[in-house]
């Protein structure tokens, strides 16, 4: 079997489809590099000290791991200083990562949630890097919070790497999903799976239910018709999983179908939801798209939703296409 790199892969993508320019290809093949330092991170768990919490608290509050500051340290030094960058965005931090002075500036700019499924972390469960790629619009100098609030139908590219069993890079240059897997040997990315394709269809569903009766009614209604089995109105029994790693619930769907969601909960009203736009839903929505399958906010398409923050929220259904229209139609109709 031929074997492909993911630099080959890219090559050969500049050239057959022109979908990436040399400053793209550049800028994913740092972001893979700097994924392979958090693998080994990750990997080394307690015998490098980097579990537990880093007693300090990120911009929405939370309390951030070890690894959470670690993964954001890395994806900024690594990224920093090659001139395909303007600036960074990250789960992690209250502002932009204006690029320096001192390197040139280049026209992308990278979001990322460094460490995703940070609850899994000390648990030793699948975690992963979810990035998204958006590109600086107008040519004026300088770079501001303003240039990242594009709706998310203009990334370039987007990915996630996730540290599994084995440690894979799945991603889409808006040419189709691809995954790499790390070979650990050779300390090189392999193309595994060249074409990625989500079923329209699926038995399975991911979502938190511990929370079901704080969500809207819709929502209650789609999760209820799935537990009420082969005789119920959906006439099927349906099976439930729940990682609590976005990453890896989400990586599950690509592989093999289902639908992932985090809706609106009344707890918080004013919150639409708990995941990020910019650094989980954008880059996710992107990718199940690319292979087929849809992602919604309940109401409208999240790739077309503009974000009006840095830090927004939103409500994520995604997955096998026929399943996130149902529970789509769910919520247009109680409007
Ligand atoms: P994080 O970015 O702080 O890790 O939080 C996001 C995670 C997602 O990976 C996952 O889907 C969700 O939070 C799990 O939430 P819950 O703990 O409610 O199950
Ligand atoms: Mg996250």
């Amino acid at each position: 079997m031929r074997r492909v790199s993911l630099t080959q892969y890219l090559v050969e993508q500049q050239r057959e489809h022109g979908m990436i320019p040399a400053q793209l290809r550049l800028l994913i093949e740092v972001v893979a590099r700097a994924c392979k330092r958090i693998a080994i991170a990750v990997n080394k768990g307690a015998l490098g000290d980097v579990l537990g919490t880093a007693g300090s608290e990120n911009v929405q509050g939370e309390v951030q791991k070890k690894l959470d500051i670690i993964s954001n340290e890395v994806l900024i030094e690594a990224n920093e200083w090659g001139g395909h960058l303007a600036a960074m965005a990250s789960e992690e931090m209250d502002s932009i990562h204006v690029v320096p002075n001192r390197y040139p500036q280049g026209e992308y700019m990278l979001l990322f949630d460094p460490l995703d499924g940070s609850s899994n972390i000390d648990v030793n469960v699948s975690i992963g890097t979810i990035f998204s790629v958006l590109r600086k619009v107008g040519h004026t100098r300088g770079v501001s919070e303003d240039d990242f609030l594009q709706p998310g139908k203009h990334q370039a590219a987007a990915g996630y790497c996730i540290y599994g069993p084995q440690t894979m890079l799945v991603l889409t240059v808006g040419n189709g999903v691809v995954a790499f897997t790390l070979d650990r040997e050779t300390g090189s990315w392999v193309l595994t799976q060249p074409e990625i394709r989500i079923p329209e269809d699926t038995k399975e569903f991911a979502i938190n239910m511990s929370n079901m009766r704080h969500w809207a009614p819709p929502m209650r209604r789609y999760v209820d018709e799935c537990l009420a089995g082969k005789t119920g109105p959906r006439g099927k029994d349906f099976n439930m999983r729940w990682v609590a790693s976005m990453v890896t619930d989400v990586h599950r769907i690509l592989m093999r179908g289902g639908i992932f969601m985090y809706p609106w909960d009344e707890r918080e009203p004013d919150k639409p939801g708990k995941l990020r736009l910019l650094y989980e839903a954008n880059p996710m929505a992107f990718l199940v798209e690319q292979a087929g399958g849809a992602a919604t906010n309940g109401r409208e398409r999240i790739l077309d939703v503009v974000p009006a923050k840095l830090h927004e929220r939103v409500s994520v259904m995604l997955g096998s296409r026929n399943e996130v229209e149902r529970v789509t139609e769910y919520h247009r109709n109680v409007e």
